[in-house]
């Protein structure tokens, strides 16, 4: 014990200090927390002061009913906030000079000793004891991280096939194919590291609206939906080789898509660089045959390689602006029911580029149309076109405004906000949604706020909305 510990001690165990009143009520310490700690040790001591008339039984009465109101009220000579604090200020002025003071002095001093005394000892835990640390995500801020706190295993195991996957998240850390700022290999972890807050209903999700079908879908609780959600990790890609790299992905999505499923799994991939995105649009094809493409960009990202990489070597050609000329060779795509949303930045080559877009399928709603049409409008006109046709949704995270997402490897200006990406997104409620990515999020360039990965946390938990959405179907 140190000298100060042992010094209060004798001080607060001083019989002079331990004064008549049984009128001392209990302190204000006592009354909002009850007993600090259940020891035998505390309990002894408050017995004691019980006896000796130290401290009362906890009261029964409610102190701030008992707090007279009226008197203060009727004091009060102006009824504006102003005239209520300088009226409250009067009152306990009065109350100091009033007979008694000498009386609220000593119960404040003496609820503080008995308060002092009251304390008990931490009551800690038996040794082996770990009942209360079982949990591993007991830790709002802590634990192994997955997406959303969604259980792991190890999905490319072949011996893993049978077991469920209804929706999958998994993460394609890549960023060899991108022209300007690299860092998107980051993406997977970090928007992992910034999901733990998700769950719980959202209230603008169906807006509450118990005739909304987006309502009440809460994709973190287990007991709300019977899917299984599981965070496969990250597919392994080299750095080294991007034809490499990009097989190791596609070889991992199709793994994902042979689990047992209650309809087919979904996957919902985060990038990595936009180039991922073909090799999940490859996968995705062979299980639920040609799709409409939902771009969220401010990039086409149909360049035609001649335009954009590919003159020098066809290994330059497929890169993050190029593979949805890619996909739409390759006949992955619903031609004529694609669609481009929040377009804005400069094509390379102004009419041979648009040419090539419209012949890959797409048709284009650029960033400013959002202020033209609204995001109602915007949703409305992309499902009259699409359907029921199964539905993959890429969103590239510079769609939004490099205000709200500043890391990524090309920022244009004058995007959407992420209010204004969720309201379009859950707008595009009932649509069959088979597949979905979130791209080039690359945490280097975040704030330390890691801002865009929060927004890439966001479009996920949409996509995870209208997914469900559409297995509840
Ligand atoms: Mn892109």
């Amino acid at each position: 014990m140190k000298l100060i510990e042992f010094v209060c001690l004798a001080v607060l165990t001083t019989k002079g200090l331990s004064s008549p009143s049984a009128e001392v009520r209990e302190s204000l310490m006592d009354s909002l927390y009850g007993e600090l700690v259940a020891t035998p040790e505390s309990r002894h001591y408050q017995a004691q002061m019980m006896t000796q008339g130290e401290v009362r039984p906890p009261a029964a009465e409610n102190k701030i009913a008992s707090f007279d109101q009226r008197a203060v009220w009727d004091s009060l000579d102006a009824k504006d906030a102003v005239g209520l604090q300088q009226a409250l200020y009067r009152h306990f002025e009065s109350q100091k000079t009033s007979r008694e003071q000498p009386y609220n002095d000593h119960f404040y001093a003496k609820a503080h000793e008995s308060y002092m005394k009251a304390r008990g000892k931490v009551h800690l835990p038996a040794d082996d004891d770990t009942s209360d640390i079982f949990d591993e995500n007991g830790s709002l801020f802590g634990g192994i991280v997955t997406f959303g706190r969604f259980p792991h295993f190890n999905c490319f195991d072949k011996e893993s096939y049978n077991r469920d996957i209804d929706i999958a998240v998994v993460g394609a850390p890549f960023d060899t194919g991108v022209s300007y700022r690299p860092g998107a290999r980051f993406g997977p972890n970090s928007v992992r590291e910034a999901s733990k807050r998700l769950g719980g209903l959202s209230m603008d999700r169906g807006r509450l609206n118990k005739h909304n079908s987006l309502a009440g879908i809460n994709p973190y609780d287990t007991n709300s939906h019977n899917y299984s959600i599981i965070d496969c990790g990250d597919v392994p890609m080299t750095p080294f080789d991007n034809r490499i790299a990009l097989n190791q992905l596609y070889r991992g999505e199709r793994a994902i898509h042979k689990h047992s499923s209650k309809t087919k799994p979904r996957v919902v991939t985060i990038g990595g660089d936009h180039t991922v995105t073909l090799m999940a649009l490859r996968s995705a094809y062979e299980q639920y045959g040609q799709l409409s493409v939902i771009h969220f960009d401010s990039h086409i990202d149909t360049w035609d390689p001649k335009v954009l990489g590919g003159g020098l070597s066809s290994y330059m050609a497929l890169n993050h602006g190029t593979f949805l000329h890619y996909a739409a060779e390759q006949g992955y795509l619903n031609k004529g029911a694609c669609f481009h949303a929040g377009m804005r930045a400069p094509f390379i080559d102004a009419s041979y580029d648009r040419q090539h877009d419209a012949d890959c399928g797409f048709n284009i709603f650029t960033a400013r149309d959002l202020d033209r049409f609204g995001p109602v409008e915007i949703a409305r006109r992309i499902k009259q076109k699409v359907g029921s046709s199964p539905i993959y949704i890429s969103v590239d995270i510079d769609v939004l405004d490099p205000a709200n997402a500043p890391a990524t490897g090309t920022m244009e200006i004058g995007g959407w906000t992420s209010r204004e990406l969720l309201n379009v997104l859950d707008a595009l409620q009932g649509l069959d949604v088979v597949g979905a990515d979130v791209v080039e999020v690359s945490p280097p360039y975040d704030s330390h706020s890691e801002v865009t990965s929060l927004a890439a946390t966001a479009v996920i938990d949409s996509f995870l909305g209208l997914i469900i959405n559409s297995l509840n179907r």
